[in-house]
């Protein structure tokens, strides 16, 4: 739960909207069996609120959380401008697979330069969007919703060894330099000792990488 990038999105619209909660970390490799009673598949993250009704899906939660709760809105109001943040979310789909898939590859020792040139070409995408609007984030000059729900997967290019896919893409650069000024996601960033423990604990099968870093 604390390394997964869809858990995260949620983590940071709790936080960025500053809604009371209390977060249930899962071993995914060794999931407790009253867990599917939340969600059939087992997967994370499952949001549960004061009725007991379970929201699943990162993008839904996070609509549902900036919907259902007061603070600040995270979409915008404006329909187009909000129809226009979930067009870019669609466009990048890609980015999750393809990140996944180079760090199988390179803690696996196989060749990915593939897989990061059609990362590069996802993220000249987003480069190219950014360079458009001349704005800052994504949905213009503050932070919003979009912004949140891209950034897991660019805070762990790093721990994941793959931030020199954004080497040619300045305006993302710019980007990911103001998001780390954000409060919220200030917050949440994980540490990357711990992360790159779990990763190596992952890598070797072990059933306690999920546990990492947790005190009793
Ligand atoms: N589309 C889902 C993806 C969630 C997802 O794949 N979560 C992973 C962890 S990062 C998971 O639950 N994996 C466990 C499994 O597949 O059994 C979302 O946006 O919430």
């Amino acid at each position: 739960m604390r390394f997964c990038p869809y858990a995260h999105r949620t983590r940071l619209v709790l936080q960025a909207k500053g809604i009371r909660h209390e977060v249930i970390n899962i071993n995914l490799r060794n999931k407790p069996e009253w867990y599917f009673t939340k969600h059939p598949f087992g997967k994370i993250p499952v949001l549960e609120n004061s009725k007991c009704q379970l929201i699943y899906e990162s993008v839904i939660a996070c609509e549902y959380l900036d919907d259902a709760y007061p603070g600040r809105k995270l979409y915008p109001c404006d329909s187009y401008e909000r129809a226009r943040q979930k067009m870019l979310l669609d466009l990048f789909y890609k980015v999750p697979h393809l990140t996944k898939e180079c760090l199988i590859a390179l803690r696996c020792g196989r060749e990915c330069a593939d897989l990061k040139l059609a990362l590069r070409q996802e993220f000249c995408n987003l480069e190219e969007i950014l360079g458009y609007q001349n704005t800052v984030f994504f949905g213009g000059d503050c932070i919003s919703m979009i912004d949140y729900l891209f950034w897991p997967w660019f805070e762990r290019l790093d721990v994941y060894g793959i931030a020199d896919c954004v080497n040619h893409t300045p305006a993302l650069r710019l980007w990911i330099a103001a998001m780390k000024q954000d409060p919220t996601v200030c917050a949440l960033l994980i540490d990357k000792n711990i992360f790159l423990g779990f990763l190596n604990l992952y890598f070797q099968n072990n059933p306690d990488a999920f546990d990492h870093g947790l005190s009793c």
